[in-house]
């Protein structure tokens, strides 16, 4: 039954037993089980949900067994982790460990691969163990997502990390050292050639020292281009190149398409170059950076900066970088004026039109790539910010605004020309038209929104349907955890079914494990992941054969000196072999093959006082090693309830103390 049907009914059942109030003398009063549609009444009376419930209800109710239609990719906000949720039942599918170890997927608490994953993230070799995810990126191919990869920046040391959705496990993190903090990023160009990341707050370059009292000529941004090799699974940083941007701080960015392709671009904020320094004698930050009236969007020609970061760029930091002057020279680098300290810049689904938020501004503010391109060919500038980039005029460059209301924010777009921008101070979703410039609807949400999420709706097709509003604030919507609250996702139907062709608020997902910012609606059929790993003996980070794979009848114990290799395999009911003994002081390589090829046939692998829990899914090969540095007897078990006899999955690691 499609949903209008299953409305219909319900429609039908609400009208017999809504209209028809119980008279006496009906089976349901004489104490009779009540039936049909006087149950739905019962039910809907007992648990005081109205009819817009029961249809809410009905939108994302899905039964045990059935999938959902699309994906949210989420960001974990401070856990440094990644959530998978489905949409519409807003069930929590996984959190994928990222820039923080994970105790159930092993990663970081004993796998020598993620801890290798996770180094790549140190910070000037300082292990981080958390992080500030803010925007994930799905990749794409001509501007849609493929549901290959996915990207995500941590704002506070500046990290980009690759997931691979075949298996979403983290193969890799970079760790920018030419800046200290990012903000725009991650986000791909249309057929994923790079991922970019652009700073946040300026900072000199490359790690250096200068005082604040020289900002204005020492303290710089950048936008980082960061060279995805698709076929090698990998961010190349040699082929990589950044763009040295004048000392504001440079907020969202995002792709051109279509129109734009070859262009990205980004809002800056503080371009009054305020440093703070209240018992110094100077303005707030938040004051000292709000005083214009407008910041400068960053226009830049990204293709053409490739090729001339070929020639004309400068290492810093181990990154290609293109100067500013270069930049300028080049015409690689324009502004343009954008009202009131904006925060959203979002590229239409044509590539035609980047609509900007303001947050202290009513309107969304929308550009016309087109207009642009002219100002620019004709050289139109109206003038030069105070480091020589030419501005083009707000007048001339834009197509229009449109009155929103309080605080817009964000933007998202749906696949019939309409666009849906958070509003932060006045906590609602506007809709409204992007060719006419015209509200069409608000819907509240609850509360102070930041991001939202479209399916697909930052590509050049998006699906429209569903929208997932990100608020910071839940105040009385769950129940009291103290005074730490979960966020709160909120589900909006955007086709306006049953509800009159309004937008219709489904649904409250609590997240309790950070602030997520952004988020990624997919097409959940576009996601081909892997049952099992496959051949047996695949490494979930090299996603190749571990040349160390054990054989079923091949486990076995070898000693060179004091290095003990431990050939192990795991399939139901034990581990093979269960006894390990190494003497104090020994380094202990323990290579482990889980030989099932049973779905969801997953063992764990855990050694006492050793810090050691390995997630061995099917097929799964996992290297583990440490130093036997504390003798004594220590019990080594499966920690995944996995048969019958998962109690007896278990072993000694027998560690004999040197002899005095
Ligand atoms: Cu929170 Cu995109 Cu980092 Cu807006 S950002 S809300
Ligand atoms: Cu294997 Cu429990």
């Amino acid at each position: 039954m499609n949903l209008r049907a299953i409305l219909v009914s319900c429609a039908l059942a609400l009208v017999l037993a809504c209209d028809k109030p119980q008279s006496p003398g009906t089976p349901q009063s004489s104490g009779a089980a009540p039936t049909g549609s006087a149950n739905l009444a019962k039910l809907m009376k007992d648990r005081n949900l109205s009819e817009a419930d029961v249809t809410a209800a009905l939108k994302t109710y899905t039964p045990s067994g059935r999938r959902d239609e699309y994906l949210l990719f989420a960001s974990g906000g401070h856990s440094g982790q990644l959530l998978v949720i489905g949409v519409p039942s807003m069930r929590i599918l996984k959190y994928v460990a990222v820039f923080t170890p994970e105790p159930w997927q092993g990663y970081g608490v004993g796998d020598k691969g993620s801890q290798e994953v996770l180094k790549e993230g140190y910070r000037h070799g300082k292990p981080i163990t958390w992080g500030d995810m803010h925007h994930p990126a799905l990749s794409e191919t001509k501007g849609e997502y493929d549901g290959e990869f996915i990207f995500v920046n941590d704002k506070a040391n500046p990290r980009i990390a690759v997931i691979n959705l075949k298996d979403f496990v983290t193969e890799q993190i970079v760790e920018s050292k030419l800046i200290e903090a990012d903000h725009g990023g991650a986000f791909v160009t249309p057929n994923t050639e790079y991922v970019i990341e652009t700073s946040q707050y300026a900072a000199p370059l490359g790690g250096a020292y200068a005082d604040l009292k020289e900002y204005n000529e020492k303290y710089r941004g950048a936008m980082t281009f960061w060279r995805f090799d698709r076929a090698k699974r990998r961010i190349i940083p040699e082929e990589s190149f950044a763009i040295e941007f004048p000392p504001y701080m440079q907020d969202l960015a995002d792709s051109g398409k279509l129109t734009s392709d070859g262009w990205a671009f980004c809002n800056s904020i503080n371009t009054e170059r305020a440093t703070g320094g209240v018992l110094e004698g100077n303005p707030p930050l938040e004051s000292g950076a709000s005083q214009n009236d407008m910041d400068y969007m960053h226009i830049v020609n990204w293709r053409k900066a490739a090729e001339v970061a070929k020639t004309k760029s400068k290492v810093i930091a181990g990154m290609r970088v293109i100067p500013l002057q270069v930049a300028i020279d080049e015409g690689l680098l324009y502004f343009v004026p954008e009202p009131k300290s904006p925060h959203g810049l979002d590229v239409t689904p044509d590539g035609e039109d980047l609509v900007v938020g303001g947050k202290l501004d009513t309107h969304a503010t929308v550009f016309s790539f087109k207009k642009i391109q002219a100002l620019i060919a004709a050289k139109k500038f109206e003038a030069k910010d105070p480091y020589g980039v030419p501005i083009l005029p707000f007048a001339e460059a834009i197509r229009g605004q449109v009155e929103l209301g309080l605080g817009p924010l964000h933007t998202a777009f749906d696949g019939d020309g309409n666009a849906y921008t958070s509003l932060f101070i006045e906590t609602k979703v506007a809709k409204w038209n992007v060719k006419e410039l015209k509200l069409v609807e608000k819907i509240s949400t609850q509360y102070n929104i930041g991001h939202l999420v479209a399916a697909e709706g930052d590509t050049v097709a998006p699906k429209g349907k569903y929208l997932v509003a990100m608020n910071k604030w839940a105040l009385d919507r769950f129940n009291s955890v103290g005074p730490l609250l979960p966020q709160n996702f909120q589900l909006i139907d955007l086709t306006g079914e049953a509800n009159g062709g309004k937008m219709q608020l489904l649904y409250d997902l609590p997240i309790g494990l950070g602030e997520p910012h952004n988020a990624q609606i997919i097409k959940a059929d576009k996601i081909k992941a892997w049952d099992i790993y496959k051949p047996v003996g695949l490494d979930a980070i090299t996603k190749e054969k571990s040349p160390f794979t054990v054989e079923g009848g091949k486990e076995r114990v070898e000693r060179k000196g004091n290095v003990v290799d431990v050939y192990m395999t795991a399939i139901r009911s034990h581990f093979t072999p269960d006894v390990v003994r190494v003497k104090e002081g020994d380094k202990v390589r323990i290579h482990l093959t889980n030989l099932e090829q049973a779905h969801d046939a997953t063992h764990g692998f855990a050694v006492n006082s050793y810090n050691i829990n390995a997630s061995l899914e099917p097929g799964k090969h996992t290297e583990i090693e440490f130093t036997a540095d504390r003798p004594g007897v220590f019990p080594m078990y499966c920690t995944e309830f996995c048969s019958a006899l998962h109690l007896e999955m278990a072993g000694y690691f027998l560690v004999e103390p040197k002899k005095k």
